[in-house]
């Protein structure tokens, strides 16, 4: 595959390093060439625009990876829209334009596949961007997201900037927040099955109808998708990272019951809302630049699993 962009000698700034995806970003790079750089939230606030340019003038990356945001499931989503629209935003603006205030020379932005229409045509390609209306938990979110992504766009078409973005599907991995009401169904399922069974309680409630389908991504599967886009690719759209393999919520409530060895009934409440019907992305173009993904489910599920057990041992999940 032919490469466009050489990371090897390059610092690369990797914004949100303590989250889920900057985290699996990190243990790529470890694999390249490069110097990774890396801001604690104490050291630098992400939304502050004059603190993003003076650190980035201080530490000269060459390369920005933009995993830093505001994040979280359906009901963080749809309970707390003033913040991931606000968030995400100053977020974005402080980081991609002190980026390029900064000269960095390649950059990539990270959204989200709920930036497509609540009703886009499956799999999405990318062309469905701005199609039609969101899905309503998380429009917010999304919102935010797009305005990323053109942000982008606008800097490549005004100045030539080399800025560009990938769209994960549903990820999980280590890693995850493991908040009870405000992580995605991945984590939320694990503590949830894991607590039932040390507790030998006969159940567990699942969220909705169990009927959605979502295409779920091991985290390092996309980190490695991140990479590949640093060096393969330069282009105005904003390229989906995906599996490409899609589950119903309850056949996915199944395989983290066979993780956890969790044996108990699994009861759907259907008063807590589905969200989208279906999300899973066309991955077409990505594996055009030879990527894709080598997780299965079961695996990853299972890693995922070992990671919350030994955060758990080690006192790190908040109850
Ligand atoms: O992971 P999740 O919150 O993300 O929910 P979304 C996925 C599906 O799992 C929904 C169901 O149909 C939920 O109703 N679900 C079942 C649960 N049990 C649970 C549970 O205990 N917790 C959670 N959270 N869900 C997110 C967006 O939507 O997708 C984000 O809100 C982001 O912004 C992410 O874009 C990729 O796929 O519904």
């Amino acid at each position: 595959m032919t490469q466009v962009f050489d990371l090897h000698g390059k610092r690369v700034w990797v914004a949100g390093h303590r989250g889920m995806v900057g985290g699996a970003i990190v243990r790529r790079l470890a694999c390249e060439q490069v110097q990774v750089l890396t801001a604690t939230r104490q050291e630098l606030d992400l939304r502050e625009a004059a603190a993003v340019r003076a650190w980035l003038k201080a530490n000269r990356p060459d390369v920005v990876v933009l995993a830093a945001a505001k994040v979280g499931g359906i009901a963080a989503n749809d309970s707390l829209p003033a913040d991931f629209l606000y968030d995400n935003l100053m977020i974005e603006t402080a980081v991609i334009g002190g980026a390029f205030e900064a000269g960095v020379s390649k950059l990539l932005f990270l959204g989200s596949s709920c930036i497509y229409p609540r009703m886009a045509p499956q799999p999405i390609p990318e062309e469905a961007l701005l199609t039609g209306p969101l899905e309503p938990t998380n429009e917010w979110y999304a919102i935010a997201k797009i305005a990323g992504l053109k942000l982008c766009q606008a800097y490549r078409r005004q100045h030539g900037a080399d800025f560009i973005s990938g769209m994960p599907s549903n990820l999980y991995g280590p890693g995850d927040n493991y908040h009870p009401e405000h992580s995605h169904v991945p984590a939320a399922l694990i503590r949830r099955m894991d607590e039932a069974r040390r507790a030998h309680a006969p159940s567990v409630t699942v969220w909705g109808t169990g009927t959605p389908l979502r295409e779920f991504l091991y985290v390092d599967d996309a980190a490695d998708a991140c990479v590949c886009l640093l060096k393969h690719y330069s282009g105005e759209m904003a390229l989906n990272i995906g599996s490409g393999e899609e589950v119903s919520i309850a056949v996915f409530a199944r395989h983290v019951a066979r993780a956890v060895a969790y044996q108990g009934e699994l009861k759907f409440d259907a008063s807590r809302p589905d969200g989208a019907p279906r999300k899973l992305v066309d991955v077409t173009r990505l594996k055009g630049l030879g990527w894709s993904a080598k997780t299965s489910l079961d695996e990853g599920l299972a890693l995922a699993y070992a990671d919350y057990r030994a955060r758990l041992k080690a006192g790190a999940i908040a109850a």
